[in-house]
């Protein structure tokens, strides 16, 4: 086994390892092609991404808010050209971020917008899903999927053949956090629940959720929950999470995803682009942990302010897996120091990134943004180790980079 001995060997090598091992993404928005027109595709999607929408709505004036989200796609798409990327340039994260996935997929000259569009003009489903998972080296994703959503349970009736590359995860966030809407729902699909929240109705929650999750073959159940969650509390969310979405979680032995910190719609004329971030009480996270030790738990958080905290949750729990730098945390400055500190106390027993990829060629920046500061912390971290005699192998750091994109992930769910 070579050791490495140099620090120009160490970013060649720890460089050509997180380049070139293929990833499990496993938080997207994205469908494989079966789910046909929910699969967002193209630059004129990748423009109108709620974060450009949030960025453009900062710069103009000649349109509401609401207005500018309700503009049809064209419209909108070069509008955001227009305000993000010719009357500036395109500095944020989001904005650089279709630079790079356009160069990425094949565009020549990312200056016209017409070459742009060219290059996309008649490519298939099937074929941009392998573009897009070649250039960004994903081996396969997450979906995030939703029964309650009537053209996404179509698909899943049809029984349509799968994708091996895409797995489902259960969203569950209208059962937790809206059951007065949802109950008539799944009162109408047969199941005997009611809004009171009898406690009949928990198992009919349960088995509803049991029924999709099979259906789906489901990795995780997921939720994205407001900072204002709270365990224990004598809540319909904690109800439900208590006697329902965890007893299904443990027939079906899969874990739960915890997305917290959201303050949904701060503008609510803004939509998807109206959400903000607000620091959360994360003690409900250790009581779950520790109320339920055979349960096993993923968790992701929004607010800065709670990274590090989210650190040395997992760090105590070994049913908890922490994952991703989620949506506002997504950019290169906290990014870098996330996943420093994450490294710095958990080693290589947590998933550093998810691209969250609304629009399928997001995979293809949502990555590239994030290898290189992958390889940074890495090279920093076998360079103490290489300070005091431990010479990392290749065969090692290869090794800890597989279990880093996606394989410790892979060992904490057994899959
Ligand atoms: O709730 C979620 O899964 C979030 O990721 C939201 O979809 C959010 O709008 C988003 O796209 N963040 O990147
Ligand atoms: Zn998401």
């Amino acid at each position: 086994m070579s050791e490495i001995r140099t620090p120009a060997a160490l970013e060649a090598t720890v460089r050509a390892c997180v380049e070139g091992t293929a990833v499990l993404d496993i938080h997207t928005h994205i469908y494989e092609e079966a789910f046909g027109p929910l699969l967002l595709r193209g630059p004129e999607e990748l423009l109108i991404y709620h974060y450009l929408q949030a960025e453009t709505n900062r710069v103009i004036d000649d349109l509401t808010p609401e207005a500018l989200v309700a503009l049809p796609k064209e419209a909108a798409a070069r509008r955001v050209w227009r305000e993000l990327y010719e009357a500036r340039s395109p500095l944020s994260e989001a904005a650089r971020g279709v630079i790079t996935a356009l160069r990425r997929l094949g565009v020549t000259d990312v200056r016209s917008y017409e070459a742009i569009l060219a290059r996309f003009a008649g490519l298939s489903a099937a074929e941009h899903i392998d573009l897009v998972l070649r250039a960004a080296n994903v081996r396969a994703v997450i979906m995030t999927n939703d029964p309650l959503n009537p053209s996404e349970a179509e698909v899943w009736m049809a029984g349509r053949k799968r994708d091996p590359r895409f797995y489902a995860a259960l969203r569950i966030d209208p059962v937790l956090l809206d059951w007065r809407a949802t109950c008539d729902r799944l009162a109408a699909a047969g199941y005997a629940v009611d809004r009171d929240l009898t406690t009949a109705t928990y198992p009919e929650i349960a088995r509803f959720l049991t029924d999709w999750a099979r259906r789906m073959g489901a990795v995780y159940m997921a939720v994205s929950l407001p900072n204002t969650f709270a365990m224990p509390e004598d809540s319909p969310t904690a109800r439900i999470l208590t006697h329902a979405v965890l007893p299904a979680c443990r027939e079906l032995g899969i874990p739960l995803a915890m997305m917290i910190g959201v303050r949904r719609r701060v503008v609510p004329e803004l939509r998807d682009a109206g959400d903000g971030v607000g620091r959360a009480d994360l003690s409900a996270v250790a009581h779950l942990c520790r109320e339920y030790p055979r349960q096993k738990f993923l968790l992701t958080v929004l607010s800065r302010e709670n990274q590090h905290e989210a650190v040395v949750l997992a760090r105590k729990f070994r049913n908890l897996h922490l994952f991703g730098c989620w949506w506002f945390t997504n950019n290169p400055s906290i990014v870098e120091e996330i996943t420093r500190e994450r490294l710095e106390m958990l080693g290589t027993s947590f998933t550093p990134q998810h691209s969250d990829a609304r629009v399928l060629d997001q995979l293809a920046y949502k990555w590239a943004h994030f290898r290189p500061i992958l390889v940074k912390a890495l090279c920093e971290k076998y360079g103490y180790l290489m300070d005091e005699g431990w010479y990392p192998t290749e065969e090692e750091i290869e090794r800890d980079v597989r279990l880093l994109l996606g394989g410790e992930f892979e060992r904490f769910v057994g899959r």
